[in-house]
C-alpha cells in the first residue's frame, strides 16, 4: 500500500466512528498532534494544582481543608491517567516533563493567574473546572482510544469538583454577609475572561483546529465549547446573583445563544508566551516540586527493581 491509500484507510476508519488504539498503524502527525495536546492537557493538570494548593494551608474549616487536599490530589491523579496515556504514543513520561520544566511545553493559560482570596478557590472550581469539563465531555469522544478512556474517567471525577466549587461560590454570594458577597464578586470578575481564554484562540484563529477535527482529536471547535460554556454558566451566576462582567452580554433571541464581548487576545497572546502574571512562579514551583520528589521516584524505582529480581529468583 503506497502512502496515500494508507492514509486514505486511516480516515475512512477514524469516519466510521472507530477508535485508534496504541499499536494501530497512524500518520506521523496525528501522533504528534496528541503528543502535543495529550502533554499540554496532563501538564495543566499538574501546574493547576499549585494554584488551589496555596490555599490548603488557608481554607477556612477542617471541612473546606479535607475536600481541598483531596481535589488537588485528584488533579495529580488525572495528570497521571494523562501522562500514561500519552506514553502509549511512544514518548517517555521523563522526556514530557523535562519539555515542560524548560518552559518548552505548554500548559493551559489559566493556571498562570493568582489565587487572592477564598472566593478565588469557589471561583475556580465553578468556572475552571466547569470549562474543563465542557472540554472533556467533548474530548470523551476523540478518535484516540486512550485519551478518551482517560476523559471518561476524569470527567466523572471533574463534575464533583466543578459542584465544591459552586457550592463555595453559594455560601458566600447567596449565604455570606456584605464582605463575602463582595469577594464572591470580585473573584468572579478576574476569572470570567481567563476562563473563556481557557478554549483556545477563536476558530479563525486556530492553526490545529482543522486537521484536529478532521481526524476527530476535536470534536469541537474552540468556539463551540466556548459558546456552550457560556450559555451553561450565566444562569448559574445568576441564580449566584452576581454580575458579569462583560457589558456586551446579552440572550440572543434569534439564535438561542448569548453573545458575549471581545476577549482581550493580547493578554491571552502574553500568558501563552510566558508573559502572564504568574508563569515565571508557577514553573520554578513546578521544577521544585519536582526535585524534592526525585527521593520518592527513586525510592519507588528501586523497590520495583527489587520485585522483579524476586519475581525472576522465584
Ligand atoms: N492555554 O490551534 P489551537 C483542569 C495553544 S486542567 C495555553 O486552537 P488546539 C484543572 C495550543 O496548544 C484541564 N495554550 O490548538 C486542573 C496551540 O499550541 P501550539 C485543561 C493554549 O490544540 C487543575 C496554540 O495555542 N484542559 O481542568 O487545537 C485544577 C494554538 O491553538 C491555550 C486542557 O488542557 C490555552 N488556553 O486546541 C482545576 C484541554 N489554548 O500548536 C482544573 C486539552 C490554545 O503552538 N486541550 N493553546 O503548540 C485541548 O482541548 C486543546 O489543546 C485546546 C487548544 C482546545 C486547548
Amino acid at each position: 500500500m503506497d502512502n496515500q491509500e494508507i492514509q486514505g484507510k486511516f480516515q475512512a476508519y477514524v469516519d466510521a466512528e472507530n477508535k485508534i488504539e496504541a499499536k494501530d498503524w497512524m500518520p506521523d502527525a496525528y501522533r504528534k498532534t496528541l503528543i502535543r495536546q495529550m502533554a499540554q492537557h496532563a501538564h495543566s493538570e499538574v501546574v493547576g494544582m499549585l494554584p488551589e494548593g496555596n490555599w490548603i494551608t488557608r481554607a477556612p474549616s477542617l471541612r473546606r481543608k479535607a475536600i481541598l487536599i483531596s481535589k488537588v490530589q485528584d488533579e495529580g491523579g488525572h495528570g497521571l491517567y494523562l501522562y500514561s496515556a500519552a506514553e502509549t504514543l511512544g514518548v517517555d513520561r521523563e522526556t514530557l516533563l523535562d519539555e515542560l520544566h524548560i518552559g518548552k511545553a505548554k500548559y493551559s493559560s489559566i493556571f498562570n493567574y493568582p489565587t487572592t482570596s477564598w472566593a478565588d478557590i469557589g471561583a475556580i472550581g465553578w468556572l475552571v473546572d466547569g470549562a474543563a469539563i465542557v472540554n472533556q465531555v467533548s474530548l470523551q469522544r476523540t478518535s484516540y482510544g486512550p485519551y478518551s478512556r482517560a476523559m471518561i474517567r476524569i470527567c466523572k471525577e471533574e463534575s464533583f469538583h466543578q459542584r465544591q466549587g459552586y457550592e463555595i461560590m453559594l455560601a458566600l454570594s447567596k449565604h455570606g454577609n456584605e464582605a463575602q458577597k463582595k469577594m464572591a464578586q470580585d473573584a468572579f470578575n478576574r476569572w470570567w475572561w481567563p476562563s473563556l481564554m481557557m478554549f483556545g484562540p477563536s476558530d479563525n484563529n486556530s492553526p490545529n483546529s482543522a486537521q484536529s477535527m478532521a481526524w476527530k482529536i476535536k470534536r469541537h471547535s474552540n468556539d463551540e465549547l466556548r459558546q456552550k460554556f457560556v450559555d451553561m454558566t450565566v444562569p448559574q451566576a445568576e441564580f449566584l446573583g452576581l454580575t458579569i462582567p462583560d457589558p456586551h452580554l446579552k440572550w440572543n433571541e434569534a439564535n438561542g445563544h448569548y453573545d458575549f464581548g471581545e476577549i482581550d487576545w493580547t493578554e491571552f497572546n502574553e500568558v501563552v508566551k510566558g508573559n502572564g502574571p504568574c508563569n515565571k512562579q508557577r514553573l520554578a514551583a513546578r521544577v521544585k516540586a519536582h526535585e524534592d520528589g526525585a527521593w520518592v521516584r527513586d525510592a519507588a524505582a528501586a523497590y520495583a527493581e527489587k520485585q522483579k529480581a524476586k519475581h525472576v529468583a522465584a
